[in-house]
């Protein structure tokens, strides 16, 4: 399973590899946004820039730019990726899964990101981190703290051409596992045109 899931990170991430687009990491502090951003370093290499602002990380993995911000009482990052938003190609949002008493403040950063003009037709991934640890919450109850009960738009496959709606789907994961960010990730890839 361990082997299984790497193995198919590291494809999801070449298949992104060949296209050219900006994809932010976005989520409260301590979700995992760093350790994902190291994670895809080591998978596949690459050049690493420096960190530009204290609350965010920037990666290139051939013609994509990975940033990461922390939100959540961080106003000056929030200023910042604002202004980096306007071109983004898609958004993933970290979430610790086992963290549940700020299920509702990254409920509230959710809301405000899925409420913005700006992000209207840019995909969202949901990423539930942390899994491996016992008691962290499985998928229905993160969808469900998150409000995102029958909001989500399906697993598999989408026609772009019939569908009108946002992307937008969860998937769990560890990312010290491995586990899980690349079925999310090739997910992801069929909404980056
Ligand atoms: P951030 O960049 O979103 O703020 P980090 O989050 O990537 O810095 O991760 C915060 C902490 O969560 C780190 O622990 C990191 O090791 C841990 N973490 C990240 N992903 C996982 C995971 O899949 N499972 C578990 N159990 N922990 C994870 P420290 O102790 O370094 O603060």
């Amino acid at each position: 399973m361990f082997l299984f899931d790497w193995f198919y990170g590291i494809l999801a991430t070449l298949g992104l590899w060949q296209k050219e687009a900006k994809i932010l990491f976005l989520g409260l502090d301590n979700a995992g946004k760093t350790t994902l951003l190291h994670m895809l370093k080591d998978e596949r290499l690459v050049q690493h820039q420096p960190t530009q602002y204290p609350t965010s990380e920037e990666l290139s993995i051939g013609k994509i730019k990975f940033k990461a911000f922390d939100l959540g009482g961080h106003q000056i990052a929030r200023r910042v990726w604002k202004d980096y938003y306007a071109q983004v190609d898609a958004v993933i949002y970290l979430v610790d899964a086992y963290d549940k008493e700020r299920f509702a403040e990254s409920k509230k950063e959710l809301d405000a990101l899925l409420s913005d003009d700006s992000l209207a037709d840019v995909p969202f991934l949901i990423l539930g981190n942390k899994i491996d640890i016992p008691y962290a919450a499985s998928e229905d109850e993160l969808r469900y703290h998150l409000g995102l009960t029958g909001l989500t738009t399906g697993k598999g496959k989408v026609n772009m051409a019939d569908s009108k709606v946002r992307p937008l789907e969860v998937f769990m994961c560890s990312i010290v596992r491995k586990m899980g960010y690349g079925e999310g990730f090739q997910w992801l890839s069929q909404y980056i045109k």
